[in-house]
């Protein structure tokens, strides 16, 4: 499990709090669907997904971007205790939605890309790596529960 100093702990917190989750949300798993396209078969019920604009303006992928990043937000206010933050969630992705785990990684690398996007030079290799630590432990929690 991740260990968060607590620098890195106030780094996150700090830029937290100035997040605009609707719309890097919706970024976020636009993106994801984009770059790694395999992973639309989870979202047969969204619509078209069949090109980068038509999933970037896909009103479903937006509200479920912004659902899956308001759930992330979850760990920024559990930081110790990621594993107990999404036991539900793991088991909910594994036993009715079976999502393969390693997507968890693949959106932690999306969002942490979108967020330097956002804030640009203050997004600093120290903000970096906190976030990065973040998203690699919310990854561990929510594949804590497969079998
Ligand atoms: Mg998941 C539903 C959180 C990554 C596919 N995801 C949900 C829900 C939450 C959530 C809160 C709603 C649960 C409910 O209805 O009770 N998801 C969540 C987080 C992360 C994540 C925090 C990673 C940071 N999800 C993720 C990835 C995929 C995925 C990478 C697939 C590539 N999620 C998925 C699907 C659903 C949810 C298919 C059900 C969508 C629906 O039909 O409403």
């Amino acid at each position: 499990m991740v260990h968060l100093s607590a620098e890195e702990k106030g780094i996150i917190t700090n830029l937290w709090g100035k997040v605009q989750i609707d719309q890097v949300g919706g970024e976020a798993l636009g993106r994801l669907l984009i770059v790694y396209p395999w992973t639309s078969r989870f979202f047969d019920s969204f619509g078209d997904l069949s090109n980068a604009k038509a999933v970037m303006s896909n009103a479903k992928v937006h509200a479920h971007g912004a659902k899956v990043l308001t759930s992330f937000g979850d760990a920024v206010k559990n930081l110790d205790n990621l594993k107990g933050t999404f036991a539900k969630l793991s088991e909910l992705h594994c036993d009715k939605l079976h999502v393969d785990p390693e997507n968890f990684r693949l959106l932690g690398n999306i969002l942490v890309i979108c967020l330097a996007e956002h804030f640009g030079k203050d997004f600093t290799p120290e903000v970096q790596a906190a976030w990065q630590k973040l998203a690699s432990g919310v990854a561990t929690a929510l594949a804590h529960k497969y079998h």
